[in-house]
């Protein structure tokens, strides 16, 4: 079955009028260019942008065009903007934030409709062996790509106004970061990229500055559906011909029909991490799906560690951790992505291309997150949370409103505690400045990055895997990671718990071939002079024979962080072996006050284990076939022969 199959998508010629309209805004973006003489006047971008702006305005026909300049004026008209379509409401409880509902068609990224585009699939897409589907992202030639764009483009933002948003992925002054202009008509994505990113005159000077003017394309629409029937004016979407491309060759990305999240904050997973990961693989680091955070132990010594977990599985929690065990410290650098690199001394160095969280809203609270409840009720776009009488908002899991406080759920109906819906969405999220977060970390910044000792992989494991392991080396480590599964979230539109593979955490975010992927993690081991950094595997999630979880979690996953740091610091009789890799010894781990039970939850059992090699090593074969490398075979293997020798007591 080929990749591309999104529907009867219908092709719609380009309107004379809209040809008319785009003269008619051309002559006038030179004449108020010409007037200005403003670094955001159309007219004096530098060439390659500009070339981008009116080969888009040609083809989307906006009514006009605006350069953001990133400022708070500006912003200020777009909110108001937002609020006058309806697409926002002001939130009086709070200093600056507002809240916005989607179309109900329009709540999560759309896996199925998010596409790499090459001239050869094999570069994309892992191949799977014989009829199997690929289950790690979706390939489109790039002809068929031009055709979709074409029929869903032409037009498109007749009426509206086309903004034009320059922003930088990381520090303006780091050598890791990397500049892109997103073209939108839609406001309400200009408010957020400002937060998520950084936006404004300052990237424009850097694009004029610098010899090559280099920047990552994005061009997104909210669209408009064939028929013309916009269902829900205040968030105009296409949902039956959303589409979103990235042209890997090009460093572009083409979204279409969607203004929500992944799909249309187009810096965020589009940018950082599918068309981040291909540039990463040419230039030779890489662009991953993790949380950053500094922890500091009571003696004072500090260590920065990365973490992959997949979508909606506590990553934020963890990045804002409160830790109990006394003494400790752990601050944020990033909850969701992070760009790494060996610096000239090999040590690996990490920087968060973003400037803002866009967390899951429920489930957070004063006594999973508090640090994130300190963070968002300030400069704030909250989206499909429900609203309170009293002009706040709530979610499942926050505290219980005042009494007397009505609650309106995430679609502007009445709500009360006990209904058989949620009040807000599963997948509503709030959208906030990193740097209000208060454990934010002094180096959060640092254009040089922060140095990494150790990278954990985890994921939401009801049965069968010990809290913490650590490989024995580097292949083991990138054998782990290409391991990885974990139950089934919210965040995109799969259904049910499922225990799905998300190797990396990267399934729904790989620029490239899942087997390049691995070549290239491999790889980093034959650069010279590197200190590589530890690799475990964490899982807060195992349950108990009577279904209940074994681990208390959230700030007693120090006591991890400590038995890592131990490791990390070479402190002796800290580790025993087993087939899996290290786990810890039980004076080594520190459970003090806890009432766990640490045999069953560092317990490695064979019959488990064994199904569990068996099934990846399927999974890996079957979907990677011809590209899964030499040494990821080896390790299957190795993992298998100590699994058969497994002597368990
Ligand atoms: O588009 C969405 O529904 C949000 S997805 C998202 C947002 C923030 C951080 N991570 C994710 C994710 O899916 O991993
Ligand atoms: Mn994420």
């Amino acid at each position: 079955m080929p990749d591309f199959d999104v529907g009867d998508a219908q092709y719609v010629p380009l309107p004379r009028d809209c040809l008319r309209q785009y003269q008619r805004n051309f002559v006038r973006m030179q004449s108020s260019a010409n007037e200005t003489k403003k670094l955001t006047a159309v007219s004096l971008l530098p060439a390659k942008l500009r070339e981008f702006v009116e080969e888009n305005v040609r083809i989307c026909c906006p009514s006009n065009v605006q350069v953001c300049d990133g400022s708070d004026a500006e912003n200020q008209l777009l909110v108001n903007k937002l609020i006058e379509s309806g697409t926002i409401v002001s939130l009086p409880k709070y200093k600056n934030c507002f809240l916005a509902r989607s179309s109900v068609k329009d709540v999560a990224r759309v896996e199925s409709r998010t596409f790499i585009c090459t001239r050869n699939r094999r570069d994309a897409v892992n191949v799977p062996r014989g009829s199997a589907l690929g289950q790690m992202g979706n390939w489109m030639s790039l002809e068929q790509a031009d055709k979709a764009i074409e029929e869903r483009f032409v037009g498109c933002m007749a009426g509206r106004t086309m903004y034009v948003i320059p922003f930088s992925m990381g520090p303006l002054n780091s050598p890791y970061s990397k500049i892109g202009v997103q073209l939108t008509d839609s406001a309400y994505v200009v408010c957020s990229m400002r937060i998520m990113t950084r936006v404004g005159t300052e990237v424009l000077e850097k694009l004029n500055s610098d010899q090559d003017s280099y920047f990552v394309k994005a061009l997104h629409s909210v669209g408009r559906p064939a028929s013309g029937q916009v269902e829900h004016p205040h968030w105009p979407c296409d949902p039956e011909r959303t589409l979103i491309l990235h042209k890997p060759e090009f460093d572009e990305i083409v979204s279409y029909g969607s203004g929500y999240g992944g799909n249309s904050l187009l810096g965020k997973k589009c940018f950082a991490l599918r068309i981040g990961s291909t540039i990463a693989r040419r230039e030779g680091w890489l662009a991953e799906h993790m949380l950053i955070l500094g922890v500091t132990d009571p003696k004072g010594r500090k260590r920065y560690v990365v973490a992959a977990f997949p979508s909606a599985c506590g990553k934020t929690n963890m990045a804002m951790m409160r830790p109990s065990l006394p003494g400790y410290k752990v601050e944020c650098v990033g909850d969701d992505i992070v760009w790494m690199r060996f610096d000239q001394h090999g040590q690996l160095r990490a920087i968060n291309p973003e400037f803002g969280f866009f967390g899951v809203a429920p489930g957070t609270s004063g006594s999973t997150n508090p640090v994130a409840m300190e963070t968002i009720f300030e400069n704030t776009i909250f989206t499909n949370v429900a609203q309170t009488s009293d002009g706040g908002v709530y979610w499942e899991g926050m505290e219980d409103p005042a009494p007397g406080v009505t609650v309106k759920d995430w679609l502007g109906e009445p709500w009360v505690p006990g209904s058989s819906t949620p009040a807000a969405h599963p997948n509503s999220r709030f959208c906030t400045p990193a740097d209000q977060c208060p454990i934010i970390d002094e180096h959060w910044a640092s254009p040089e990055g922060v140095p990494i000792d150790a990278i954990l992989f985890g994921g939401r494991r009801p049965q069968g895997v010990p809290l913490v392991y650590e490989a024995f080396d580097w292949k083991h480590g990138v054998f782990i990671g290409a391991s990885m599964k974990s139950e089934a979230t919210a965040a995109a539109e799969h259904k049910g718990k499922a225990i799905m593979h998300d190797p990396f955490a990267m399934r729904p975010f790989f620029g490239y071939n899942f087997g390049h992927y691995l070549q290239h993690w491999l790889s980093m081991a034959n650069k010279a002079n590197v200190k590589l950094p530890k690799v475990y595997h964490v899982n807060w999630f195992r349950k108990d024979k009577e279904g209940k979880f074994m681990w208390p979690g959230y700030g007693e996953n120090s006591r991890v962080l400590d038995w890592i740091l131990r490791r990390v610091n070479d402190e002796p009789n800290t580790a025993q072996v087993t087939p899996i890799g290290y786990v810890p010894t039980k004076e080594s781990f520190n459970a003090t006050g806890l009432n766990v039970d640490f045999d069953g939850l560092f317990s490695v059992p064979k019959e488990f284990w064994t199904e569990e090699a068996k099934e990846v090593a399927n999974f890996l074969y079957e979907q990677v076939d011809q590209d899964l490398p030499q040494d990821i075979q080896d390790q299957i293997k190795n993992l298998i022969d100590r699994l058969n020798s497994y002597q368990t007591n």
